[in-house]
């Protein structure tokens, strides 16, 4: 069994972390506010399963990052993709080799993380389960997925002990040899649902009934595939996939749209922002993405102002 810590104990951290705490690894919840942690050490955390079934565990929870982290056998990080900077500089501090698994949306986290964190100990895991956080420390499960998992350096082996650690307790965990690709291929996933969700209000499924909405997202998945492209993964079918998403997640509340309601910032800067920058870097014009970023953006913003 090992000791595992668990940066960023939202919806997915806390998926994982109970994966993992049900089948015996001991889970070490690192949190960025005391009331969190606090009511994980006193409640322990609730899984609500498939079924509604409520379940409770007893877990250890912190905001002492890096001197409570040091007995960690690995950390997966699963805070948001704005906080990858500061996570990473946590794990640096452990002055450690520990195994680390990127378990996050958006582009650019593993580059991130390996400012701070030898790029060798990086893994990243693409996780396609449905989950919602509720108060500090329940989530449910709302969509039974699969996780594919590799290492961002050829010839690492830390893919292989997440593999083995996680295949004893999550469901469908398959090994990526390609996962820079499968990264690509989650952030068109990401770029055709979830700004749109977050803009309409509406959940995955009900996208394959806007016959005015789907050329507006075919017209942003294109423009992040040419993108793709320039960075050197070639991708096709993209906008297929991303309809088929919507049909297998039609229930789904994206994570943008959870984000925008709850008033929260949202990922979009590593998503459309980074097909932006990539873009404007090779003079390429992604009109769409760069709508999608602002429009998100100034959600953001008003939101923030209407409730400060
Ligand atoms: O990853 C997702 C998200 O909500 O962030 C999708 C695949 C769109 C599922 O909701």
């Amino acid at each position: 069994m090992k000791k595992i810590g668990v940066i960023g104990p939202g919806a997915i951290g806390r998926l994982f972390a109970f994966f993992l705490a049900s089948a015996g690894h001991d889970v070490l919840l690192v949190c960025r506010r005391e009331a969190q942690a606090k009511a994980f050490s006193e409640q322990g955390l609730t899984y609500v399963d498939l079924e509604g079934r409520a379940h409770h565990l007893a877990v250890e929870a912190t905001t002492g990052g890096s001197e409570r982290l040091a007995e960690a056998h690995g950390v997966i990080v699963t805070v948001k993709s704005y906080d990858t900077a500061a996570a990473a500089r946590q794990i640096g501090a452990l002055n450690r080799k520990v195994p680390v698994l990127s378990l996050q949306n958006g582009l650019g986290n593993a580059q991130t993380l390996a400012r701070d964190v030898a790029q060798e100990q990086i893994a990243v895991a693409l996780t396609t389960h449905g989950a919602i956080a509720e108060g500090e420390a329940k989530v449910w499960h709302k969509g039974r997925g699969q996780t594919v998992i590799g290492a961002i350096e050829a010839g690492s082996e830390v893919a292989d002990w997440w593999a083995d650690v996680l295949a004893s307790c999550a469901p469908v965990i398959t090994p990526s040899a390609e996962i820079q690709r499968e990264i690509w291929r989650k952030a068109m996933v990401n770029i055709g649902i979830n700004p749109f969700t977050a803009l309409l209000g509406v959940k995955n499924g009900q996208l394959l009934r806007e016959p005015d909405v789907l050329p507006l997202m075919r017209a942003a998945v294109e423009e992040a595939e040419a993108v793709a492209k320039l960075a050197g993964v070639e991708l096709s079918d993209s906008m297929e996939r991303v309809l088929d998403v919507c049909r297998h997640t039609a229930e789904n509340t994206s994570s943008m749209l959870q984000d925008v309601r709850l008033g929260r910032r949202t990922e979009i800067d590593a998503m459309c922002g980074v097909i932006v920058q990539i873009a404007e870097a090779a003079g390429l014009s992604v009109p769409h993405n760069l709508f999608l970023k602002n429009f998100i953006k100034k959600c953001e913003t008003n939101r923030f102002e209407l409730t400060s």
